[in-house]
Parts: C-alpha cells; sequence; structure tokens
C-alpha cells in the first residue's frame, strides 16, 4: 500500500481500546478540530462524489460483538450503560477505528435510544436483542408517550461524539447515525425484532391518524437527534431503515418516504447523508427521492446495476455479503474485487457491508478486507 495513501498506518496497527485521551498518531494531519482538513478527507469526499485517492471504506456495527475488547468492557457493563457513559462508548468508537484501520468512526450507540425519554420501557436481552415493555399499539398507548428533548435525554451521545472526535483529529470523520422513521415504528409497536412485522403493517393499514401522528413524531425527533450529532461533530450522518424492504413500493411510497424525506429535509448542518435500507432492491428510486447524497445497498442487488437505476447524482455504499467475511482470506479479497470492479473506479462509492458485521466474523477477517480494499482501490 503507498505510504502516502494512509499516513496513519503506525496509528491504525495498534489495538485499539485505551487509547482516549492520549495523543492522537503522530502525522501531519491538521489539528482536531479543523473542519477543512475533515471535509477533505477521503470519506466525505466520496459522499460528495469528489476525487478520492482510494475507496473509503468502513463497516456497519464495526465495534459490535465479534471484538474481543467489546466483549470484555460488556461483560462488566449492561449495553445502556456503556452506551451512556461518553468516554466508554469513545474508547469503543475509536478503539475500533484503530484496530481495523477504518476511514470512518460510527459512534458507539444504537438507533433505539431515541425511544428511551418516551417511557416505553426499552431494555436489551441476554443476546444483546432489544425488547420494548410497553408497546405503542393503540391511540391512548401514544398518549401516554414522554416528550423527547433530545439534548436533554440523549446528550451522552453527542458527548461521545465530542470525545471521539477530539481522539481521531483530522485523520477518521466521526459517522452519526439513527433509525429511520419506518424502522423505529416497527420497534415500537412489535416490541422487539422481528420478521413479518405484521402488527406495525396492520397499524398502518387500519390505523391511519394513528400512524401519522406517531410517524411525525418520530421523524422530528430523529431530525433533532442528527442534528445534535452534526453539531457535536459527526462529519457524515447514516440514516438506517433496515427494514424499509418490508413494505411493497406503494407502501413505502405512501407510509414510510414521507417521513425519512421530512427528516433528511430538516438536517441543518450540510453534512453528507448515507440513506440506508436492506432487501430494498424495490424501493432504490423511491429511496433516492426520499434523499441522501449516499444510498447505502445490500448484497442482494449488483452495485453497478443499482447505480445506473440511481442515477450518477448520488453516490453509493456497500455492498459486500456480511457472510463472505466468515470464508478464507482468497474468497474475502475475491469477492472485494468484485464489488470494486462493479464500481469501475467511478467517484462516489463507499464500500461496506451490504449489513452488519455478524457477531462470529473473525477481527482478522475484517482487517484483512479494510487492507484489501485501500490497496486493491489505490489510485
Ligand atoms: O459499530 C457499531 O456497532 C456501532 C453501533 C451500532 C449501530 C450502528 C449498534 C450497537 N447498533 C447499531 C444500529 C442498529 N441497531 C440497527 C441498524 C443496523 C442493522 O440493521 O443492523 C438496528 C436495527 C438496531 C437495533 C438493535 N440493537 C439490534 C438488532 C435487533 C434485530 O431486530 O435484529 C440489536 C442486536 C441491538 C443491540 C446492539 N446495538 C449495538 C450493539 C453492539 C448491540 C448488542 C448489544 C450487546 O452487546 O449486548
Amino acid at each position: 500500500m503507498p505510504a502516502a495513501v494512509h499516513p496513519r498506518r503506525a496509528g491504525a496497527r495498534r489495538s485499539g481500546i485505551a487509547m482516549i485521551g492520549k495523543a492522537a498518531p503522530k502525522d501531519s494531519s491538521p489539528k482536531p478540530g479543523d473542519k477543512g482538513a475533515l471535509d477533505r478527507h477521503p470519506l466525505v469526499k466520496a459522499c460528495r462524489r469528489e476525487p478520492v485517492s482510494y475507496t473509503p471504506v468502513w463497516l456497519m456495527r464495526q465495534a459490535g460483538r465479534y471484538m474481543p475488547e467489546y466483549r470484555e468492557l460488556r461483560a462488566r457493563a449492561g449495553f445502556l450503560e456503556m452506551c451512556s457513559r461518553p468516554e466508554l462508548a469513545a474508547e469503543i468508537t475509536t478503539g475500533a477505528v484503530r484496530r481495523l484501520g477504518v476511514d470512518g468512526a460510527i459512534v458507539f450507540a444504537d438507533i433505539l435510544l431515541p425511544l428511551l425519554p418516551l417511557g416505553v420501557g426499552l431494555a436489551y436481552d441476554a443476546q444483546g436483542g432489544p425488547v420494548i415493555e410497553r408497546p405503542v399499539r393503540s391511540a391512548a398507548d401514544f398518549d401516554r408517550l414522554g416528550p423527547v428533548v433530545v439534548e436533554e435525554a440523549l446528550g451522552f451521545v453527542a458527548e461521545a461524539i465530542r470525545l471521539s472526535r477530539r481522539a481521531l483529529g483530522a485523520a477518521t470523520p466521526v459517522i452519526g447515525f439513527a433509525g429511520a422513521p419506518f424502522t423505529l415504528a416497527s420497534y415500537l409497536i412489535e416490541g422487539r425484532g422481528s420478521q413479518g412485522f405484521r402488527l406495525t403493517k396492520t397499524l398502518a393499514y387500519s390505523q391511519e391518524e394513528l400512524w401519522q401522528r406517531l410517524m411525525a413524531m418520530l421523524a422530528e425527533t430523529t431530525a433533532d437527534y442528527l442534528n445534535m450529532q452534526a453539531a457535536a461533530g459527526a462529519s457524515v450522518l447514516q440514516l438506517f431503515d433496515s427494514w424499509a424492504g418490508a413494505l411493497s413500493p406503494e407502501d413505502y411510497r405512501r407510509l414510510a418516504m414521507p417521513y425519512t424525506a421530512a427528516v433528511i429535509r430538516r438536517l441543518r448542518f450540510g453534512v453528507p447523508v448515507i440513506h440506508f435500507a436492506t432487501g430494498a432492491a424495490g424501493l432504490l428510486e423511491l429511496m433516492r427521492e426520499a434523499g441522501g447524497d449516499v444510498i447505502g445497498l445490500d448484497w442482494r442487488v449488483d452495485l453497478a446495476e443499482a447505480w445506473q437505476r440511481l442515477g450518477s447524482g448520488v453516490a453509493v455504499q456497500g455492498n459486500l455479503d456480511p457472510v463472505v467475511l466468515l470464508a478464507d482470506l482468497p474468497e474475502i479479497r475475491r469477492q472485494a474485487a468484485l464489488i470494486l470492479r462493479k464500481a469501475a473506479g467511478r467517484w462516489g462509492h463507499v464500500f461496506n457491508l451490504g449489513h452488519g458485521v455478524l457477531p462470529e466474523t473473525p477481527v482478522d477477517h475484517v482487517r484483512a478486507l479494510v487492507d484489501a480494499v485501500h490497496e486493491m482501490s489505490a489510485r
């Protein structure tokens, strides 16, 4: 790999945790807080479809359970406690970056945190899956929800972003994120992860006014939450509409898209937005219409075909199948090369998986993927 491409390589090799408070790796990067320097980072530039010297790469769920450092911390603290202690959250965020050499530091948090102030009894079970004790299924349930003052209830996420940004300086942009209204509503209504989303869709189909009130509230909360993260120093924002693919195109257009579009319209800081969904091959044009500078693709679509459909006015992110990371290194490299070939060197590709890193993924495989993408895409 050309040294000029990755001046921070030496720092990146250090195993991450416990770097907070220590000096960022010495290089010629401008000072932390220098927004200009972060604006010139390949991740931010790729989101804006500007020329870059290599394809930037980060991974959804890059800082989770597959990492021994994370499991060690997790053995001593609950998930919500880890999220709500900014110094711990920042340690996990930046530790993953240093361990993996990725080009983006997604803040350690969860899409469901904005549901905390609603008072619905959000908790995470022994397997880490979210559970909502008092789901919202009627107008009476909705009327009982507490008010969400984002800065007050979720200021710890902003603080984790500030600490991460201070630790990383201009070397790596921090990525803020939130769930899109449909995906958040699905947890709020089902009470946990779901396969068929029957309760969610039934409510949307048969209680239209309640659906509109719920979705409008979630859109407003999500926009406030993302604006708070951008104000705290996030250089890129990702909107996860992980389960939007459960909807038909007509239903997506009517029941989800207006609220996602409202979130994106309300963003104030000019930070590039990645709009991601899974199983959404039938929705790509509508997702593009809803907004975002980058459309996040899962592995079920051919990247070149998807980009053709989306048009050249938008960047794309993706789209390696997370299961590939369980295979041997030559296969990982082969499949990563295939995706880079689909992107064909066009400006505006951010390499990522098509969904989150699986818990059984070997950390070395992730590191090898990141190195392979950097090396094969250097120009
Ligand atoms: O790199 C990172 O891990 C960053 C932090 C991060 C992100 C970006 C976490 C930590 N969660 C998320 C996003 C998230 N959370 C999504 C969107 C991405 C996706 O589709 O996978 C979703 C749907 C959730 C909801 C959620 N929270 C789930 C999925 C449940 C389901 O229905 O499949 C789970 C398992 C959680 C808990 C959670 N969030 C994050 C972690 C590390 C964990 C595990 C908690 C533990 O350690 O016990």
